[in-house]
């Protein structure tokens, strides 16, 4: 790390060159709801979803190429390869919430998809749709249709994303069902290598890259609770917060409620205890 540039920020990650080819991804412990970053961290948070998306790498890079190349022994760090990224962010939803129950409440579409009538909030869409979203700089992502994301892509390269995009959910969502966990839609970012090649990169399939559901609460109709953020999202309502900069400090029971749903997210998913992760993270790998 000593002679790595920094190249960026997220909300709660950054990013630094190592060389020409290759980028450090650091995922921090920090937490973000309603988009604002809180000022108390959640312990591991960042080796959780580290780990989480190496194992999501591992099993998805017969479907689709990703930009992984190592997990460092920290298990928040992983060595990536250099990509060009695609100007969109690649949305797949199985269900309707967020901005797609905003969408189709108002215009019966969503990201151009006419979906049938009648649908409730957080119902199971017939199939997974792609929904396509410009990244925003500063603010909020913007959902676009499929003609407007193939405009700045290309439309060949918007169909590849939207067909490994909606295979790489399929996958991922039955294999998350079958462990008690809905994955209600999800966020891609893909790049292109030297080659040309669509490679998946950023995180991917991680609690705050998709919506996760517990299934066993599953109740459409209405919003659903967050299998990880469910604690933060009730203690700041019943502060009175108003959801705008600076964010309150979480309780101490808030905070080990919510790691403890982390680590059983990771755990559920993987079949591998976190204790064992954080010996040695390679094990997400095998
Ligand atoms: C890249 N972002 C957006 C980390 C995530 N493999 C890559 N090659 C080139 N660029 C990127 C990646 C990746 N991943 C992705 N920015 C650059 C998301 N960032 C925001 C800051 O934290």
């Amino acid at each position: 790390m000593t002679d790595a540039v920094h190249l960026g920020s997220g909300k709660v990650r950054e990013l630094y060159a190592l060389d020409a080819e290759r980028l450090l991804l650091v995922a921090s412990d920090r937490i973000s709801t309603f988009d604002v970053v809180l000022p108390t961290d959640i312990p591991d948070k960042g080796r959780v979803l580290t780990g989480l998306s190496a194992f999501w790498f591992a099993r998805t890079r017969s479907l689709c190429a990703n930009h992984l190349l190592a997990l460092r022994p920290d298990g928040r760090s992983t060595e990536c390869r250099r990509l060009q990224m695609l100007p969109i962010e690649c949305v797949v939803r199985g269900y309707l919430a967020g901005s797609g129950w905003k969408d189709y409440r108002t215009t019966g579409e969503v990201c151009g998809h006419r979906l049938p009538a009648g649908l409730k909030e957080s119902d199971k869409l017939p199939t997974p749709i792609f929904t396509p979203a410009t990244k925003a700089t500063s603010g909020h992502d913007e959902n676009i249709t499929g003609a407007q994301a193939a405009a700045l892509v290309g439309a060949e390269r918007f169909a590849e994303a939207e067909r490994l995009s909606i295979a790489l959910y399929q996958f991922a969502a039955d294999y998350a069902r079958a462990r008690g966990i809905i994955i209600a839609d999800t966020k891609f970012e893909f790049g292109t290598d030297r080659d040309g090649r669509l490679v998946l990169g950023d995180e991917a399939l991680t609690p705050d890259s998709s919506r996760f559901w517990p299934a066993d609460q599953y109740a459409p109709g209405g919003a659903q609770p967050s299998f990880d953020k469910q604690y933060v999202r009730d203690f700041c309502e019943k502060t009175g917060w108003n959801k705008t900069y600076p964010g309150p400090e979480l309780p101490t029971d808030v905070v080990a409620g919510t790691r403890a749903r982390y680590i059983e997210a990771f755990e559920r998913l993987t079949g591998i205890a976190f204790a064992r992760y954080v010996d040695n993270p390679q094990v997400v790998l095998g």
